[in-house]
């Protein structure tokens, strides 16, 4: 049998058909309209069936016996398990009040339907503390975009004459978007790429702009500086449709190409060339990533990268950037069923927690600072969904501590992990194709794809979405969680849109809800409360941030431990993803493992022969927060000065955990996120073992 359905291994989404046999997935493909010598290839979907059928793939519910230290588990039935759950939610409820209990998602169940199913399962229970993982991943970015011009845009590659690719790798992290910008580069696209890394992309750019890791707000301003002073913006669309472009030119006047280069270890002329090319090759779009994540400015940095878009006129215009036409869905979440005074633990950053009507709360760090701290008043209990923070949350042994320290900590995952060590309950959930969800990527624009499943779950694991409804039953729930199916839940969120899962399965490649329109602003104004591209913010002024980015001038180093340079004189940078693994998933499949066994630091030549060390040596990093060993790749992809470390290793190699490096103690103020992409670090070659001491 085949099936067409979502591929969840990675975020990309992509739309792909499953072959099965005998109830196990044989094989999957990628669907892509070019020719297959055209197609860019995905190595985690070749493995899909060693992934998915992986003999370390939990099967029944897991329950810890004799205390969290003793480290046995026994099996369960799902009755008793989520008897044992819902009886602490209960309690932890009865003893120090509901918002006591938090639930942490991480990106792998999708940021879709099923997130506003535990949204509303929270909500109803009296609790707000939801949480993703949104402040290192793209919601902190997104903010940004809303905040300028009210949508993040989606970039249009096929008519662009011209891409600049800010901080991501596609070629990498999603396949379908690698097509479509080497088939522009084929028609002719111009490519400008900036990144600290060499990447695959990198190589094949017109113009790559190597920038020093974490400067990208000075080199948006730069490249601002030079559209203005050159005349180069797009005055009538500046003159009718933004606020704030004054206040802008104010701003970026001391951010000239010439006084910034060095500072951000470029030349003033490539920022020049940079400027000139994007803003003269209508239509250009501009695509943004994970680069500017993870980045303390990162919501001032994103802002101003924004920025460009409105400069050059290039805001939902074909070619350039589409402002998205989200499908009408209903609101699942029941944010009205919270408490008036109900404070989440992330209180501190209220603009980032109300910025969108359902991306929910995504201050992750809160977290360990309420676990740890009682700030602003302690969390005792917590559910973990789809995410293993042990590995991937900033300053890790912190995190471990947290979760240490919790009363109760659950783990819906469909293997065991690092942060599944510190569960008292650990629940199977089953891989993304064996279930059928309604992903939010899908909503996010106007064509709704199902995720459909392909298989029947494997052993005793089941979808999330039963995992949530179950649990919502046993703790008296069953009025607002009235569905019988993940079916009857999909139709009951679509029905403002008029499609049925029924209609989506007779549609596997998708379904418009829609056509797509350009220039919607003209009509109706952006989404922003001037209604016009916000340059500068009233709302951000009145709150007491930048109204424009950039504004105070230069800032301070935003790589994390600045302040300590002297003894960790090196930036380390969180190392793109490799196409083999998410995070720190699939680190134990070993048709992955083939080309890449462990975790490598990549050093350039001239910075390895002053370290002193060589191809193939083990070496420690430390920061002023642990250490990690890795092993030395010499590459001249990476800037002298700089480490680029492995990333997702720590699953597997517990002496490889990026994230024992990175700081969380300093955070951007709206958004919550620590420079966990780069910080300064030094580096110590590891001594051979010394001879064994003889006694004759
Ligand atoms: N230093 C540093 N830190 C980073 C990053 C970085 O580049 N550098 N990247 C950041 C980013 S962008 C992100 S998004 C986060 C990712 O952080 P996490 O979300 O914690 O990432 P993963 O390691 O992918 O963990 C996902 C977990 O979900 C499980 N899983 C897979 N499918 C399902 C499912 O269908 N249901 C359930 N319940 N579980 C499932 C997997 O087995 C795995 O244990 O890490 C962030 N942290
Ligand atoms: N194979 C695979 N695919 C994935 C994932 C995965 O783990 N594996 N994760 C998924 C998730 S959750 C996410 S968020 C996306 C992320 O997808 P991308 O946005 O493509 O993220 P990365 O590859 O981490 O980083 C993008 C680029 O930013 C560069 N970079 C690092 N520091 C800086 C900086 O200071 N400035 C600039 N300008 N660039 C910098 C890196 O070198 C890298 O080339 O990928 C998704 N897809
Ligand atoms: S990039 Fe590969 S793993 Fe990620 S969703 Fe697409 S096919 Fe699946
Ligand atoms: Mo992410």
């Amino acid at each position: 049998m085949e099936k067409t359905t979502i591929c969840r291994l990675c975020s990309a989404c992509c739309l792909v058909t499953v072959e099965v046999t005998d109830g196990r997935l044989v094989r999957a493909r990628r669907q892509s309209p070019l020719p297959e010598e055209r197609q860019w290839f995905c190595p985690k979907l070749s493995a899909a069936a060693a992934i998915t059928h992986a003999p370390e793939r939990l099967q029944r519910p897991l329950l810890r016996e004799g205390g969290r230290r003793a480290g046995a588990w026994r099996e369960a039935d799902w009755d008793e398990a989520l008897s044992v759950v819902a009886e602490r939610f209960r309690s932890l409820r009865h003893r120090y009040g509901a918002p006591s209990v938090g639930w942490l998602r991480g990106m792998a169940a999708d940021w879709g339907a099923p997130w506003d199913y535990v949204n509303r399962f929270m909500n109803v229970f009296g609790s707000p503390n939801t949480i993703g993982n949104g402040s290192v991943c793209h919601v902190a970015r997104e903010m940004a975009h809303q905040y300028t011009y009210g949508a993040m845009t989606l970039p249009q590659v096929a008519e662009s004459r011209c891409l600049l690719i800010w901080g991501k790798n596609d070629l990498n992290t999603n396949p379908p978007a690698a097509e479509a910008i080497l088939e522009a580069r084929r028609r002719g696209a111009a490519l400008i790429v900036v990144d600290p890394v060499r990447t695959a992309l990198a190589e094949r750019a017109d113009l790559w702009l190597q920038i020093k890791p974490g400067h990208d707000g000075p080199l948006a301003m730069a490249m601002i500086h030079e559209i203005i002073r050159e005349g180069l913006y797009d005055e009538a669309f500046v003159r009718d449709w933004t606020l704030g472009f004054e206040e802008l030119r104010q701003a970026a006047s001391t951010f000239s190409p010439e006084q910034i280069a060095a500072k951000v270890w470029l030349k003033p002329e490539d920022i020049r060339q940079a400027a000139r090319l994007y803003a003269a090759s209508a239509p250009a779009c501009l695509i943004d990533g994970n680069g500017l994540d993870m980045q303390q400015h990162v919501f001032d940095d994103t802002r101003a990268v924004c920025m460009l878009r409105a400069l050059t006129g290039n805001l939902d215009r074909p070619g350039g950037d589409l402002l998205p036409q989200p499908v009408a869905a209903r609101n699942l979440q029941l944010q009205e069923r919270l408490p008036a005074d109900a404070r989440p633990i992330t209180e501190a950053y209220a603009l980032f927690n109300s910025f969108h009507h359902n991306w929910g709360l995504h201050a992750q760090s809160c977290i360990p600072d309420a676990v740890l701290e009682g700030k602003p008043y302690p969390l005792r209990m917590l559910v973990v969904q789809a995410g293993n923070p042990a590995v991937t949350m900033a300053d890790s042994q912190r995190v471990r501590r947290a979760l240490d320290r919790l009363e109760f900590l659950v783990v819906i995952d469909p293997f065991a992990t690092r942060t599944s060590e510190f569960a008292d309950v650990l629940l199977p959930a089953c891989g993304c194709f064996e279930k059928t969800q309604l992903n939010r990527a899908a909503l996010r624009h106007n064509r709704v794809v199902l995720q459909d499943q392909v298989l029947p779950p494997l052993g005793d694991s089941r979808p999330d979405w039963w995992i949530v409804f179950e649990l919502a039953r046993r703790l008296g729930m069953q009025q607002d969680f009235p569905w019988q199916s993940v079916e009857q839940a999909i139709d009951d969120q679509l029905q403002p849109s008029g499609i049925t899962v029924a209609d989506l399965r007779a549609h596997p490649n998708g379904l418009s809800a829609g056509e797509t329109r350009f220039h919607k602003y003209r009509e109706q104004g952006f989404a922003t409360p001037s209604k016009k591209v916000e340059l500068f913010s009233p709302r951000l002024a009145a709150a007491g941030f930048p109204g424009t980015p950039c504004e105070a001038g230069w800032k301070q180093d935003p790589v994390s431990f600045a302040e300590n340079r002297s003894e960790y004189p090196l930036i380390g940078i969180s190392g793109p993803r490799s196409n083999r693994f998410t995070h720190s998933q699939f680190h134990r499949i070993p048709a992955l493992l083939q080309q890449e066994t462990e975790a490598r630091v990549d050093i350039h030549p001239r910075e390895a022969r002053r370290l002193g060390v060589d191809d193939g040596d083990r070496v420690k990093i430390l920061s002023p927060r642990g250490e990690v060993q890795m092993r030395v790749r010499i590459w001249d992809g990476v800037a002298e000065g700089c480490l680029l470390l492995g990333w997702g290793w720590g699953e597997t190699d517990p002496a490889a955990n990026l994230n024992d490096l990175t700081d969380d103690g300093r955070r951007n103020p709206v958004t919550a996120t620590p420079s966990s992409r780069s910080f300064y670090c030094r580096l110590l070659k590891e001594q051979p073992a010394a001879p064994a001491a003889t006694t004759d």
